[in-house]
C-alpha cells in the first residue's frame, strides 16, 4: 500500500460509499450537468503536489498518468507557479494585434532548446498540429509544386493527434471518426513501424509525413529500431517534410528530451504541447526553420490566446524546469529500471511490458480481459493510472518521481498485476 500522508481508509472499504462521503455529490453534478463523452474513474481530485494528488475524501494518490504526460514536471512546480503568478500581475492577454514582452523571449528559448529557427505558439496540441498540416501543405504548393489542392501527408495507422475535425479524418480508430464526416481528405494511411509500406506510399503529391515517435494512445507502440532514421532518410531523398508529434513523447518523458533523439532524427517540423504549459497552462507550438515557417504571411493562420504573455511566461518556467531537472536523464534511468522490475512481477496477466523512459505500457493478456479493472483496482490501493486500447496500463508519472516512491508503488502494483483485488 502506497504510504497516504492523510492515511484514511482505502478507498474500497472507505467513505466514498459512507453518508458523509463527498464523492457521490460530484460525480452525480459532472453526471447531470457535463457531456458524457469521457468515462473517468471514479475519484474526484481536489489537491495536486508533485507527484501526488488528493480526493475530496482526503484519500491521497500516487499519479500514474500525468494528464496524460502534461505534468512531466509534477503537480504546481513551484517554479512554475511563481512564473505565473508573477505574470498574472503584470498582464496576461494582448492578443497577437499588438507584441508582448513574453513571447519574443519563449520563442528563442524554444528554438534554442530545440535547433531550429522559428516556433509559431498556439495552445492545445491539436492546434499546433493544425499548424503544422496547414504550414506544410503551404509549402508544398509554394517550394514544390504540388498542384492545389492535391497535397498528400501520409499518416500512421494508431495514430492519435487530436480530436480536430481534420484530425480524426485520418485517425484509424473508427470511434474517434462515428457522426463526425464528412473529413478533410488529403492523407494516406500506412502501417506502423513499416519502413517499405512508408516509401511505397510517397507519391509525387506527398508533402509531408505526419508520425508519433512512440504511438501513445495506440497503445504505447515503440516503432522497430531505426524506423524513425530510415524514414527521415526517405523524406529527406523525396523532399518530404518530415513532421514529428512530440505532445507526448517530448519534453523528456521518453528518457531525451524529444523521443526522436534516440534515432538522432531531426524532423522538419517539431510539435510540441502538453508539458511546455507544465500542467498549469496549455502551450503548445510548432517548431521548423524558416524554409517551412516563412511560407505564413500576415493574417494567414492565428489564434486568440496563441503566444499571450502568461502561456509564454509558463512556457518559458517549464522548458527550464525539464532542462535544469534533467528530466530527460531521469525519466531515462528510471524508466529502464521501473520497466525490469515490472517484467520481474512474472504475472500470469501480462503478456509484456513496453515503452521508452517513463512512458510505458503493461500489455495485459486477452485471456485476462481489459486493462481496466487492473486500473480500478489499482486506485483502490493509491495509485491512478489510465488503460488505452482496452488491453494496456499506461505508467507515465510526472519525470520529478524518485526511485523510492516508484519502489513503494511496486508494492501495490506488483499484487494488482498478479490480480490481487482485480475484478477479472
Ligand atoms: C483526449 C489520448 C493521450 C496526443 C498526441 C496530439 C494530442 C494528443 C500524441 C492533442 C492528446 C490527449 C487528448 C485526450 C487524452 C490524451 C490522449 F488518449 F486521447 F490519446 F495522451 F494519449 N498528439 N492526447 O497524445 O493534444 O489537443 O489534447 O492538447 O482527447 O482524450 P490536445
Amino acid at each position: 500500500m502506497v504510504p497516504t500522508a492523510s492515511s484514511s481508509t482505502p478507498p474500497s472499504q472507505s467513505s466514498s460509499v459512507d453518508s458523509d462521503s463527498r464523492t457521490p455529490a460530484y460525480l452525480r453534478e459532472a453526471d447531470r450537468y457535463g457531456a458524457h463523452n469521457y468515462k473517468p474513474l471514479p475519484v474526484v481530485l481536489e489537491r495536486g503536489d508533485g507527484v501526488w494528488v488528493w480526493d475530496v475524501e482526503g484519500r491521497r494518490y500516487l499519479d500514474m498518468l500525468a494528464a496524460y504526460s502534461a505534468l512531466n514536471q509534477g503537480h504546481r512546480h513551484p517554479a512554475i507557479l511563481k512564473a505565473a503568478r508573477e505574470q498574472m500581475e503584470r498582464i496576461t492577454l494582448t492578443s497577437r494585434a499588438f507584441h508582448n514582452d513574453q513571447m519574443g523571449p519563449f520563442l528563442r528559448e524554444l528554438c534554442q532548446a530545440t535547433g531550429f529557427e522559428k516556433a509559431l505558439p498556439m495552445n492545445t496540441g491539436a492546434e499546433a498540429v493544425e499548424t503544422a498540416i496547414k504550414m506544410v501543405r503551404k509549402w508544398g504548393y509554394e517550394r514544390r509544386g504540388i498542384p492545389r489542392d492535391e497535397a498528400e501527408i501520409i499518416v500512421c495507422r494508431g495514430n492519435f493527434s487530436g480530436r480536430t475535425t481534420t484530425i480524426i479524418s485520418f485517425s484509424s480508430e473508427e470511434q474517434y471518426k462515428e457522426g463526425f464526416g464528412p473529413f478533410t481528405p488529403g492523407f494516406r494511411e500506412v502501417p506502423y513501424g513499416d519502413v517499405d509500406a512508408f516509401q511505397a506510399a510517397v507519391t509525387d503529391r506527398t508533402v509531408g509525413f505526419l508520425v508519433e515517435p512512440i504511438q501513445g494512445e495506440g497503445g504505447v507502440v515503440v516503432p522497430p529500431d531505426g524506423y524513425l532514421r530510415e524514414t527521415r532518410r526517405i523524406c529527406s531523398e523525396r523532399g518530404v517534410a518530415f513532421m514529428a508529434d512530440e505532445i507526448q513523447t517530448g519534453l523528456g518523458r521518453t528518457g531525451r528530451l524529444f523521443c526522436c533523439d534516440w534515432e538522432d532524427v531531426r524532423p522538419d517540423v517539431l510539435i510540441v504541447g502538453k508539458a511546455l504549459g507544465g500542467g498549469v497552462y496549455p502551450v503548445s507550438a510548432a517548431i521548423a526553420d524558416g524554409e517551412f515557417m516563412d511560407v505564413f504571411r500576415p493574417g494567414d493562420h492565428g489564434s486568440t490566446f496563441g503566444g499571450n504573455p502568461l502561456g509564454a511566461a509558463v512556457g518559458r518556467a517549464s522548458l527550464r524546469v525539464v532542462i535544469d531537472e534533467e528530466l530527460p536523464r531521469r525519466s531515462d534511468e528510471l524508466g529502464a529500471w521501473f520497466m525490469e522490475e515490472l517484467r520481474g512481477v512474472g504475472s500470469p496477466h501480462v503478456d509484456h511490458v513496453r515503452g521508452r523512459g517513463l512512458m510505458i505500457g503493461v500489455v495485459i493478456k486477452a485471456s485476462s480481459g481489459p486493462a481496466r479493472p487492473f486500473c480500478e483496482a489499482l486506485m483502490e490501493r493509491g495509485i491512478l493510472a489510465k488503460e488505452t486500447h482496452h488491453q494496456v496500463i499506461r505508467f507515465a508519472p510526472p519525470l520529478t518521481i524518485d526511485r523510492e516512491t516508484l519502489a513503494a508503488a511496486l508494492d501495490d502494483i506488483g499484487p494488482v498485476l498478479k490480480g490481487e483485488g482485480v475484478r477479472l
